[in-house]
Parts: structure tokens; C-alpha cells; sequence
């Protein structure tokens, strides 16, 4: 599938989500016939793919956290387009063999761009099903040759008081994250450039955002202009927030309740007036692929 890396979208408008996952399906089923060990189809079960269908595109881009743009869910639909997303550079420093600013398609240039569905999980205990399109964050990373020092790497959000609306009193501005480096070198980390085969809409995070998908959803740093290689972790956002709600791992865990909430369950976003609630997995789901990185930590000490 083509796929740009700025607006150059020409999907249909009508039911594209339909379009997307049939056409998906219909690849997951030439593949089977052929034999080929790909990602399983919508509906399969398996690493790459969320075990349910995917979450509507309207479900996706209306019910977003984004809180340069306001923090109510319907803020980012409605703000986030007057940040200009192209063109984008990326500022990469700290321990690492060519620091400078790279242009956003010199650092994609000949990467595969895949498919990922997974569920998302926010910390508020909700949760949705993304299909997103990106690349590893690893292939990056490898190209951006971190020195032998480095064991963590951060990420910062560009930040554009023009643009923006950067509410006051809750974030400390530019908003950061940060992974461990054998985290962020995961297969399933994703940098992701697109969603339902359509580029990123800014309010999920355009031109490229992070998804780390057995990590609460707040770790998922959106329209990222620095990335930072360094032999220390830093205290992110929502640490430097409240300290004694999240940690820096953040890792899905129905067992570490959230002080003033329980993360046992959570609600699925869109599954209709009656609601719905399913009970939040362990590394939401993705426990086979993600436990040893953890392995001898205890995660309740080092949520
Ligand atoms: N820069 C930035 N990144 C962010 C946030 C934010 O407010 N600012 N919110 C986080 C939270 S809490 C969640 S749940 C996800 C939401 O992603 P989505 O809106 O694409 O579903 O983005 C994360 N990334
Ligand atoms: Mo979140």
C-alpha cells in the first residue's frame, strides 16, 4: 500500500474503515493460502494484531487525550488541526554517534511502513483498538547508531504556543517520555506515521508519534521533534505530575490499582449505549511477547 508520510491521503471519505478492513482481511487470507507466516487477519489473535475488531475511525479521532489542545476528549478533534505538521524535523542528541536535526523523511526514507493493531489503554481505564501503520522504533534506532553508554531514550513533543493551546497547571510543557532502551528496541514498539491507511490525523499525534502497546496509553508520546539517548532515565510528565500516580514504567497491570481508581477493568470506547467492560489483561494482552524484559523486577515496586 502507498502511504505518505504528510497529508496526501486520497481515501474515500465513506465508510473507510470498512474499505480498510476488507481489504485487509482479504490480504491476511492471500497470505494464509500462500502458506506465509504473516500477521494474522482482524479477528485473530497474535502479537501484532489486537484480539477484536478495531475501534471505528470516528471512535478514534473524536475520544483523544491531547492536552496541549485542551483536556476534554473532543478538544484534540477540534484544535489540533492548526499544528503544521510538514515539514517536520526531528532534533536526535545525547549519547549517540550523529547528532543533529533530521528531516522526518530522511529518517523514514526506504523503511517499511506495517500494519499493528493494538489495543490502546489509557491509565482513565478505558481502552480502544487502533489499526495503526508505522514503523519499529528499532529500525530507527538502529540507523541513529545510539553509543555504548546509552540505556535509555526520551522523547519530547514539539512544542508551538502558536499552535497550541498548552492549558496551564497540569503538564510542565514540552511533554516527555522516555523508554528503556531494550524497551524501546521491542518489536512491538511501533513509531507510528498512519492509521487506517490514512496519514496520522494531527489529533492522534501527526506527523509520528509513539505506541507501546502493553504501556499505559500516556507513555505513547505524540508529534515527537526530539529524541535523547542518555545512561539515565528522566522523571516524564506525568511523573514530574504526580509522582505517587505514575510511574515510569507504566506498564498495564490490573493488579496495581491507580490511587483513586481501580485498573482491574476497563471500558471499551464505542461498544454502544449499553457500554461494556472487559477485564484489563496483564501487559494488556501482550505478556507473552513483553514479561522478560521485566523478568526478577517487581512490578508493583517499579510500576
Ligand atoms: N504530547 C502528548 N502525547 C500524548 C498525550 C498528551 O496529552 N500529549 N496523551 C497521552 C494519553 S494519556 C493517551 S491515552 C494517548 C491517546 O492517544 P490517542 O488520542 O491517539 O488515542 O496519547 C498519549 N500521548
Ligand atoms: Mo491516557
Amino acid at each position: 500500500m502507498a502511504h505518505g508520510w504528510k497529508n496526501t491521503s486520497r481515501e474515500s471519505a465513506i465508510t473507510p474503515e470498512t474499505l480498510y478492513l476488507n481489504r485487509r482481511r482479504l490480504m491476511a487470507g492471500g497470505a494464509a493460502a500462500l502458506g506465509a507466516g504473516l500477521v494474522p487477519g482482524p479477528g485473530a489473535a497474535g502479537p501484532f494484531d489486537a484480539a477484536t475488531d478495531p475501534n471505528s475511525l470516528n471512535d478514534i479521532t473524536t475520544y483523544n487525550n491531547y492536552y496541549e489542545f485542551g483536556l476534554g476528549k473532543s478538544d484534540p478533534s477540534r484544535y489540533a488541526s492548526a499544528l503544521t505538521t510538514s515539514p517536520w524535523t526531528i532534533t536526535v542528541d545525547g549519547l549517540v554517534e550523529d547528532p543533529g536535526d533530521y528531516d522526518l523523511r530522511e529518517i523514514l526514507n526506504g523503511k517499511t511502513i506495517e500494519d499493528r493493531i493494538y489495543r490502546l489503554r489509557c491509565v482513565e481505564a478505558w481502552s480502544m483498538v487502533i489499526p495503526w501503520q508505522g514503523v519499529e522504533l528499532r529500525d530507527i534506532l538502529a540507523d541513529l547508531r545510539p553509543l555504548d553508554g546509552a540505556r535509555y531514550v526520551h522523547f519530547e513533543t514539539v512544542l508551538r504556543p502558536d499552535e497550541m493551546r498548552l492549558p496551564v497547571g497540569v503538564i510542565d510543557w514540552p511533554y516527555v517520555e522516555s523508554l528503556r532502551l531494550d524497551e524501546a528496541r521491542h518489536p512491538l514498539t511501533l513509531l507510528a506515521t498512519g492509521l487506517y491507511g490514512r496519514d496520522l490525523p494531527n489529533q492522534n499525534g501527526a506527523p509520528i508519534r509513539l505506541v507501546v502497546p502493553w504501556k499505559y496509553g500516556f507513555k505513547s508520546i505524540k508529534s515527537i521533534r526530539r529524541i535523547t539517548f542518555s545512561e539515565t532515565p528522566i522523571r516524564t510528565s506525568w511523573m514530574k505530575s504526580a509522582p505517587n500516580e505514575y510511574g515510569y514504567y507504566a506498564n498495564v497491570n490490573p493488579q496495581v490499582d491507580h490511587p483513586r481508581w481501580s485498573q482491574s477493568s476497563e471500558r471499551v470506547i464505542g461498544a454502544g449505549i449499553f457500554g461494556n467492560r472487559r477485564q484489563t489483561e496483564m501487559f494488556n494482552g501482550y505478556g507473552d511477547e513483553v514479561a522478560g524484559l521485566y523478568a526478577g523486577m517487581d512490578l508493583r515496586e517499579n510500576f
